[in-house]
């Protein structure tokens, strides 16, 4: 049985002052829907049945290359770590697996295991790193890991991938992420073609370990650290990489790894059409990959990619179970805060793409009629989900109003008695 972090009567006693008006909204939103030929109760269900994975790191206050600064009451460890991780998911019981990242999160797996049956939490994808050094560690990653020059380097990159895979099959994950930083700062540092032949056979015997019912997922960025060129830098690479490693080879997308402008949900419905897309890190940006919190600054292009994944999802798309996951930072929020609201944006993105009538949006298409087709889509983002999001938490035991009875139960205040002030920490984004 979970040990929650939030006391069950704080929740009870701050639903009871909103039970009321929900149920009065969740009604007149029913009999809205249900003039538009939607049953409330059926979004409801899968609005229910929707999680998404949370970041281990995510709950540590993020910082800048120029600064980090430090809030109250950070995790000291990866066992702190789970304990806000169980409070976003008590609240929102939207989040019951976490994503952990080696080496940062490395322990006894016995001990991590014990301590996610206890909260009621699992582990989604592990996430390797080779983007930084290890204190300790043989080889530098200064110039590269999985694409590094140096055979010994690669070697060491791969065993350290490898290992990933070993702690994530003792604590129940099946998949892991590899993002590498490798990569130029200036033409003609790198050979393209080398580099990327060096990282696709260092990538095989990553994938030579991986247990058969595990996924392998690359993922892509743009730039940084690398600012010339980096290995894997978009999603045609990305997907070059999946379908030369094989079947269990997936593409993963994070939002904020994109130049701006780019269409990312015509991305997304690519590689759902040629059963490569392995999942999501979402997040938000305005320029680069700023890591804000999903849904903060371009709520309509989350909807947009919740649309291709309705679509999909309806069509019985083959090889489609996308993996859900965040990966922000959060230097000016609480981070328990933040992850609980974008674990509530990325569900109303999902509602709003449930219920666009999908057999109009299909005749206006075949019609040509490009006017109300936009608006047959627009429509399914226009409608206030809200009362189904709250109805579907609250069902659940988690909080009608998730951040008012997290600032009301008191916890950021108790645990920033109990763990000290930090300065520096791990503040990596990948
Ligand atoms: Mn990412």
């Amino acid at each position: 049985m979970a040990e929650p972090k939030i006391a069950q009567d704080v929740i009870a006693q701050e639903n009871d002052k909103r039970a009321s008006a929900l149920k009065s909204d969740y009604e007149a939103l029913g009999a809205n829907l249900s003039r538009r030929g939607v049953d409330i109760e059926a979004i409801t269900r899968r609005v229910s049945e929707f999680f998404v994975a949370v970041p281990s790191w995510g709950v540590g206050t993020g910082g800048t290359r120029f600064a980090r600064f430090p809030g109250t009451g950070e995790p000291r460890g990866i066992f702190d770590k789970l304990d806000d991780c169980s409070v976003i998911n008590e609240l929102t019981r939207a989040t019951p697996n976490v994503s952990l990242h080696i080496p940062w999160d490395k322990t006894d797996v016995r001990e991590l295991k014990a301590k996610g049956d206890q909260l009621g939490l699992g582990f989604d994808a592990m996430n390797s790193n080779t983007f930084s050094d290890a204190p300790g560690q043989a080889h530098s990653y200064k110039y590269g890991s999985l694409s590094h020059t140096d055979a010994a380097t690669r070697a060491q990159a791969v065993e350290h991938n490898i290992e990933c895979i070993e702690i994530g099959k003792a604590i129940g994950s099946k998949a892991l992420t590899v993002w590498v930083g490798d990569g130029s700062n200036f033409p003609g540092q790198s050979n393209f073609t080398k580099a990327f032949e060096r990282y696709l056979a260092s990538m095989a015997d990553i994938y030579k370990a991986l247990p058969d019912d595990w996924k392998l997922f690359s993922e892509h960025k743009m730039y940084e650290p690398a600012f010339y060129s980096t290995v894997v830098q978009d999603w045609g690479t990305n997907y070059l990489i999946a379908q030369t490693l094989g079947p269990k080879a997936h593409c993963l997308v994070d939002l904020g790894h994109h130049a701006p402008n780019t269409n990312i949900e015509m991305i997304v419905a690519r590689l759902i059409q040629f059963g490569k897309l392995g999942g999501f890190h979402f997040n938000d940006s305005k320029y680069g990959d700023d890591d804000l919190d999903a849904g903060s600054i371009e709520p309509y292009r989350l909807f947009l990619v919740f649309n291709e994944l309705v679509e999909a999802e309806q069509r019985g798309a083959n090889d489609f179970n996308p993996a859900h996951m965040i990966d922000q930072s959060h230097n000016v929020t609480d981070p328990i805060e933040s992850l609980i609201n974008s674990a509530n944006e990325i569900r109303r993105a999902y509602a709003q793409a449930l219920i666009v009538d999908r057999k109009a949006l299909s005749g206006f298409q075949d019609e040509n009629d490009a006017l109300m087709a936009t608006e047959t889509l627009k429509r399914g983002y226009r409608t206030d989900v809200e009362p189904i999001l709250a109805e579907a938490r609250r069902r659940a035991g988690g909080a009608i109003d998730p951040i008012a009875t997290y600032r009301a139960s008191g916890y950021r205040k108790k645990v920033a008695a109990e763990r000290p002030a930090s300065v520096g920490g791990s503040g990596g984004i990948v």
